[in-house]
């Protein structure tokens, strides 16, 4: 593929805590490292997200009494699946990989920070309210091209592609740089027929 100055790569939520043995582990998270560096010398510009919670944040189960992880709750009219305590913002569990490349980053985008809503895409919170500021950075620097990939595949990584195809960037999933936390075992599966469906441009680390 021919690369431009109007391509961005979007690293997704790359955290301990989504690593194994973190607080939340995607299984094999840790094989996409070495894939994300490489890609990053494909690209001139380069955004990452970071999840960055308040420890009082209520997509925890341990902030709902009685209730335990995997329980689905109410929380402000939003359907809310309880999390492990994850990406707390001064713990380790919050900080990038130590193996990821962060040296040639333009941007940080931090998400997660109101408790009273969680907030899997890098661009808006999953009531469509907060705004990070990622649409319109990336606008701003005439970015028309976004190429995704991170952590998790199901959650953070599908509505961070979401958003930006709706934001109205080309929008391409980099398969192989991608891991499902698999909630539910077809969960991984089940996103790349959701995002492809939705127009999302599925490719692999090789075609760029
Ligand atoms: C994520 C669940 C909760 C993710 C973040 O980065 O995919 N998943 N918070
Ligand atoms: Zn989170």
């Amino acid at each position: 593929m021919e690369m431009t100055k109007r391509d961005a790569l979007l690293i997704v939520d790359v955290q301990n805590d989504f690593l194994p043995g973190g607080a939340l582990a995607v299984s094999s998270g840790d094989q996409i490292i070495p894939l994300v560096n490489l890609i990053q010398s494909k690209f001139d510009f380069i955004v990452a997200s970071q999840d960055f919670h308040p420890a009082a944040h209520k997509s925890f189960a341990a902030n709902n009494l009685g209730r335990k992880v995997g329980d689905i709750i109410d929380l402000n009219g939003l359907d809310q699946f309880l999390w492990p305590v994850h990406c707390v913002q001064g713990t380790d569990g919050a900080d990038f990989s130590k193996a990821l490349k962060q040296e040639n980053w333009n941007k940080i985008f931090q998400k997660g920070m109101n408790p009273e809503v969680d907030s899997y895409s890098g661009f808006f919170d999953n009531a469509k309210r907060g705004d990070t500021g990622l649409a319109k950075f990336l606008k701003e620097n005439q970015i028309e091209r976004v190429f995704i990939c991170g952590l998790a595949l199901d959650y953070c990584v599908k509505f961070t592609a979401l958003d930006a195809l709706n934001e109205g960037f080309e929008t391409f999933l980099i398969t192989d740089a991608t891991r499902p936390v698999n909630v539910k075992p077809t969960d991984g599966e089940n996103s790349l027929r959701e995002l492809a469906a939705a127009g999302i441009k599925l490719i692999t680390s090789k075609e760029l």
